[in-house]
């Protein structure tokens, strides 16, 4: 008799084992096929989110194949490595927190890089709006990142501000929660559904940063069916295989514009007759939006050579 094969969804990975909940909703620790262990080797790793084929046999589990993935978050691991933080994501939030510690534009812009260059949609969210002197930021940034064509939430955990949107869009398919550490990722997810009870710091109080408190990412099957990874904070990371080219579309305002420009394959970095540029002396381009632009262009490029 042959063993049955079923289909199933990694939500955790451990030091070689991956816990997979199959369709007909049993959850199995299973280790790997070994052949897949030296793909393993190789970087293309499982992951969670990965759709996986297990085979199981009495009490052992063995994933056989991995599916194709529709996405793959990536981002640059130590060193010269990629590092895929999850696959098959259907939408990722961008956790940034208005103050202890206060995000920046260029902090924002490179998550959103992040994200747009991994394919996928990010929604902004400007979490602990409670705090005293951060009206004008939520605004500020708010209204930018809106103009150009992003959802934006404005949050707090302590009352619950924009966590009902939140929660909303977290139900259905797989969610990521990215961001700096102490942004407030596992708080708010505390807050969408309190039987979660995911562990939470406080910020050191010598650096005013987040002390790295959620290690290890997993899904988290939310009450109202739909699954989250809540990631271990990352901010300052650079971006991974991403051509100075592809920096470009993931500046949307800025794709928009290009097929204006004098010359095919414009940089926006000196060439004459550039739409970008003139949008930006007019100031329908953000000036801190082409700062991160040139920084996060120069960056893919020293980085092509790998
Ligand atoms: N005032 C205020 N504090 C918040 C809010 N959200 C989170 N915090 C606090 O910020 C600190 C860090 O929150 P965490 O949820 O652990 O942050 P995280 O983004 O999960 O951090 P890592 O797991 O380290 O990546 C904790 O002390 C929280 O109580 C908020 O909306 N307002
Ligand atoms: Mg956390
Ligand atoms: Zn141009």
């Amino acid at each position: 008799m042959s063993e049955q094969r079923h289909p199933g969804v990694v939500h955790e990975t451990a030091g070689g084992v991956y816990t997979v909940v199959l369709d007909n909703g049993q959850r199995v620790d299973a280790s790997l096929r070994g052949r897949l262990k030296q793909q393993q080797r190789t970087g293309s790793r499982v992951v969670i989110g990965d759709q996986v084929q297990v085979s199981v046999e009495g009490e052992g589990a063995t994933i056989e194949s991995v599916d194709d993935r529709h996405t793959e978050l990536v981002r640059r691991g130590r060193g010269r490595t990629a590092k895929i933080l999850a696959a098959n994501l259907d939408r990722v939030f961008v956790v940034i927190a208005l103050r202890e510690p206060r995000g920046s534009t260029q902090l924002i812009d490179r998550m959103l890089v992040l994200v747009e260059a991994s394919g996928m949609q990010p929604v902004l969210v400007l979490n602990k709006a409670d705090l005293k002197a951060t009206e004008s930021d939520a605004a500020v940034w708010a209204a930018l990142y809106r103009s150009i064509g992003y959802r934006v939430l404005i949050t707090s955990a302590p009352s619950a501000k924009g966590v009902s949107e939140l929660h909303d869009e977290l139900c259905s398919g797989i969610s990521a929660l990215i961001g700096p550490s102490g942004a407030g990722k596992s708080t708010l997810l505390n807050v969408v559904d309190p039987g979660l009870k995911l562990r939470t710091g406080a910020l050191s109080r010598k650096t005013g940063t987040g002390r790295h408190t959620t290690v290890g990412s997993r899904l988290i099957t939310l009450e109202c069916g739909g699954l989250v990874a809540d990631t271990p904070g990352f901010g300052d990371v650079g971006l991974w295989s991403v051509d100075p080219e592809t920096v470009e579309s993931c500046f949307p305002e800025f794709a928009e514009l290009s097929d204006d420009c004098r010359f095919r394959g414009c940089t926006h970095l000196h060439e004459p007759g550039c739409a970008v540029r003139d949008a930006l002396e007019d100031g329908r381009i953000a000036t801190s939006r082409y700062e991160s632009y040139e920084t996060l262009r120069q960056e893919a490029k020293e980085q092509d050579g790998y």
